[in-house]
């Protein structure tokens, strides 16, 4: 059976890539499987028949042959187990990059979606300028950091990865933000990334969505 994905029917970003599809979409992309897109809309995500497929009344959700998944982490390491090229074959390499897989959700993401939140929901707050100092500056701590790790190599571990492909993700949300800016070889990283073939094709079916329900 080919894969089903769900996805925005309308994505808040306006077709910027920033919906976790996106990765899903890379990494079937990556590996050269091909897959169908259900559209949801808001209200749909949160009715009794999506939430069989996701407990949270999310997106992404991943189905094929009598496996149904949610959580865009766990989708992308099924995608990489089972087809070659987004994992290393050796068990150590594998472990390796699995645990860049587990950093880019749990280490560096958190900060930055705490962050984007925050520009989203707290604008309006008193408080708002004194918060956004410290959840740049902790965003900033985990640039460094990745930025310090990464040095002058291409990728995280070796060859591109799944790791690296999540890290990619996670990194541009960012965009708009000006945070990278100082980090010059993250900049080139995130670009490399987006430069792939198979993300192009990832971003551009995600793009047409919300083109073709919103021409001009
Ligand atoms: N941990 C889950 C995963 O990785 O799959 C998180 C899934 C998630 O946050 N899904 C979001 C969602 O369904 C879409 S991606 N939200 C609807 C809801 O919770 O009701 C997050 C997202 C949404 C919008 C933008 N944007 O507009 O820029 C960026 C990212």
């Amino acid at each position: 059976m080919t894969p089903i994905i769900t996805a925005f029917e309308n994505s808040p970003d306006r077709g910027r890539g920033l919906a976790r599809d996106l990765r899903v979409r890379w990494a079937l992309e990556e590996v050269g499987q091909p897959y169908d897109v259900r559209l949801v809309s808001f209200r749909e995500m949160k009715e009794p028949a999506h939430r069989r497929l996701h407990p949270f009344g999310q997106i992404p959700t991943y189905e094929e042959d009598g496996l149904a998944l949610f959580e865009s982490g766990a989708i992308v390491l099924h995608v990489a187990q089972r087809h070659a090229g987004l994992l290393p074959t050796s068990g150590t390499a594998r472990a390796r990059a699995t645990a860049w897989m587990f950093a880019a959700l749990n280490t560096v993401e958190p900060p930055i979606v705490e962050r984007s939140m925050a520009t989203i929901l707290e604008r309006d707050k008193p408080w708002y300028a004194e918060r956004l100092v410290i959840l740049d500056e902790r965003v900033r701590v985990r640039l460094r950091e990745l930025s310090t790790r990464l040095g002058d190599a291409d990728w995280l571990e070796g060859d591109f990865n799944a790791g690296d492909l999540l890290m990619v993700t996670v990194l541009r949300r960012l965009e708009g933000s000006g945070l990278l800016d100082p980090f010059r070889n993250l900049t080139e990283y995130v670009a490399r990334g987006e430069a792939r073939p198979a993300y192009r094709r990832a971003f551009a079916a995600q793009l047409a969505v919300f083109t073709d329900r919103n021409p001009g």
